[in-house]
């Protein structure tokens, strides 16, 4: 770059940093937050139509196909997939054209007080790619495709239909007790033996699986990856694997299944769902095939403001056990949806709205109450499932990720539930019992300090009187390759550090990310992963809970960026 363009740029960028700063506000972006959001999403290969808005500066086919996957991988988790702004600013030209190429360039390139990442100084863009993407952002932004019914037949495959597979279980494994450890970057689960720590099968799955559920008689694995592609695999097979496969849109988080039995009938293992981030909709299925029944679209007003948005983003899903019905969380309009499932054909869905952006979330003890994330807003949506209502909104520290959250009693306050939280160091107890501790109910009750920011995943277990925190967004190494344990009977003493990374004892120098605390079933072992990049060696670590001393170390060639890992029966019964 040419002298005087530095000097122009540094004189923009001044003025740059003086504009953030008035528009600083206290929803300042963090670096674990912007680390969490910048996932990458598979949408960057889907082809979209250039639009060209005469008014920009002009791009050449090459240079808007490099800006849109550049946008998709690093931008669209933060700016939103139409650039209407999330937990970024909105990037839409009646906004971007006012500023010019050059004023974008300089804050592409430098970033922001408020947590735009630095990508030119970052050494993780060039400077021919910041100069397209400011371009780029000037334009209408292209609108990836819908994905309707037609397109989502043509991935379902049944790959063992119902009459061929196994009429009772043919493996001697102890299936509720099995491990689904998602090996991100290969695009596969690995299934392990809790018992007996060993590998039972890679199955190969869509790209990042995110998630992976139980099928409410435990029989079936459902996992979704990032592509939105779901795997239902059968636990009863000699060796479990696939039977069925589908994607229900092109970029998804989230698949659960029917669990209810009761007088409206006999739901168990009937149904699955999953829903999709783009495009945004849910999709309901057969639990047996994944035949794809029913689409519904999450377009629609914001709560509060009641403004459109075009594109709400499903977010976590559970499935009540109060009534034939799907929880399904949608991010930016704020809504939990109560969806009845028992007629798909006059859907009823109650619509409960209490605060953006919905994330993720899980079920008191009782399992009435659902904790769902409002990370935007700095507070927990208590869903009363019973009722199909609000019960309360309960304010939390900054950014609350709780997983699916951790139940155990407290010493003073009874039952709790509790989050840690990406944006600070503290960890949020709110009473779950209206009942027997009606002052406490769905109040935050108590505040653990914890070792700091960039906390996912927080774990207790009925049968434990530990529970254990994650960090493995902690910009400090020794935070992020460790968890905290607090003791349930003594909370005030604070956390033990358990150093889990350096247990695994990993013969490279990765990033050893530790997360995602996941007891076994008998309640009495937390597994972790400690999860390194693709070319690096990972880990699984087990700890025992009773002693908090290391119980063993699972390593293998083929466990690749493992990250999260769900027990068979803990999943299938919400333990939690
Ligand atoms: Fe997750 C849960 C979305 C980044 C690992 N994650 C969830 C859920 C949602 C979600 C909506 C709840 C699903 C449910 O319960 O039905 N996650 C997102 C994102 O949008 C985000 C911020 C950015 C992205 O690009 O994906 C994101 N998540 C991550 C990660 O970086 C993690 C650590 C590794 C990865 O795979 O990318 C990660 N998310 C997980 C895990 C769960 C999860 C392990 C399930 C936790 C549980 O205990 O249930």
């Amino acid at each position: 770059m040419s002298q005087p363009h530095l000097s122009l740029l540094a004189g923009l960028l001044l003025a740059g940093l003086a504009l953030t700063a008035t528009a600083q506000d206290k929803k300042a972006v963090t670096p674990a937050e912007m680390n969490y959001q910048a996932g990458g999403s598979p949408l960057g290969n889907e082809a979209m139509y250039q639009s060209t808005n005469p008014k920009a500066p002009p791009m050449t086919q090459a240079e808007f196909d490099l800006a849109r996957k550049t946008y998709f991988e690093r931008c669209a988790g933060c700016h939103g997939v139409l650039r209407k702004g999330a937990t970024g600013k909105p990037l839409t030209p009646d906004i971007t054209l006012g500023k010019g190429t050059d004023y974008l360039k300089v804050f592409i390139a430098y970033g922001s007080p408020a947590g735009m990442p630095n990508w030119l100084t970052s050494g993780e863009m060039d400077e021919k790619t910041v100069d397209v993407m400011a371009r780029y952002i000037q334009h209408d932004a292209p609108v990836p495709p819908e994905f309707g019914m037609a397109q989502i037949k043509q991935t379902w495959k049944v790959i063992v239909p119902p009459a061929q597979r196994p009429t009772k279980k043919m493996n001697n494994y102890n299936i509720e007790n099995i491990f689904s450890t998602t090996l991100r970057d290969t695009g596969e689960v690995a299934l392990i033996d809790g018992d007996t720590k060993k590998i039972i099968n890679i199955v190969k799955t869509g790209y990042a699986v995110h998630i992976s559920r139980t099928s409410a008689s435990g029989r079936y694995l459902f996992v979704i990856g990032r592509d939105a592609k779901i795997n239902m695999i059968d636990l009863w097979m000699p060796t479990p694997d696939n039977v069925a496969e589908v994607r229900i849109g092109l970029e998804a988080r989230s698949v659960d299944t029917s669990k209810y039995k009761g007088k409206e009938g006999d739901f168990t293992d009937k149904l699955a769902i999953a829903g999709a981030y783009w495009p945004p909709q849910y999709v309901i299925m057969d639990g047996d095939t994944l035949e794809p029944k029913k689409i519904v679209s999450t377009r629609g007003m914001v709560v509060g403001t009641q403004e459109y948005h075009p594109e709400p983003r499903v977010a976590s899903i559970v499935a009540s056990h109060f009534k034939p019905e799907f929880v399904v969380n949608v991010k930016e309009t704020g809504k939990t949806l109560m969806v009845d499932y028992s007629n798909l054909d006059a859907l009823k869905v109650t619509e409960i709205g209490s605060a953006p952006f919905l994330h993720d979330g899980g079920w008191d003890s009782t399992k009435r109450y659902f904790m769902v994330a409002a990370n935007n807003s700095n507070k927990i949506s208590v869903i009363d499932a019973k009722e199909g209502k609000l019960a309360a909104l309960v304010d939390v520290g900054k950014i609350p990720h709780p997983g699916r959250g951790a139940n155990f009693i407290h010493p003073t306050f009874g039952p709790v539930w509790a989050t840690g939280h990406l944006g600070d160091e503290t960890i949020s107890l709110i009473g779950t019992d209206p009942k027997g501790h009606k002052a406490q109910a769905f109040k935050q009750v108590a505040v653990l300090k914890g070792p700091g920011g960039g906390a996912l995943f927080i774990k207790s277990h009925p049968k434990s009187t530990h529970l254990y925190s994650d960090s493995p967004l902690n910009p400090d190494p020794k935070v992020s390759q460790s968890v905290v344990v607090f003791d349930i009977k003594n909370l005030d003493k604070g956390y033990v550090t358990l150093p889990i990374a350096e247990w695994a004892d990993l013969k490279d120098d990765g990033a050893k990310r530790v997360v995602q605390p996941e007891y076994n079933k008998a309640g009495d072992e937390v597994w972790f992963s400690v999860w390194s990049a693709k070319n690096k060696q990972s880990a699984l670590v087990v700890v025992d809970d009773k002693t908090l001393k290391l119980k063993a170390v699972i390593k293998d060639p083929k466990l690749i960026t493992p990250t999260g890992h769900f027990n068979v029966y803990n999943t299938q019964h919400d333990v939690y």
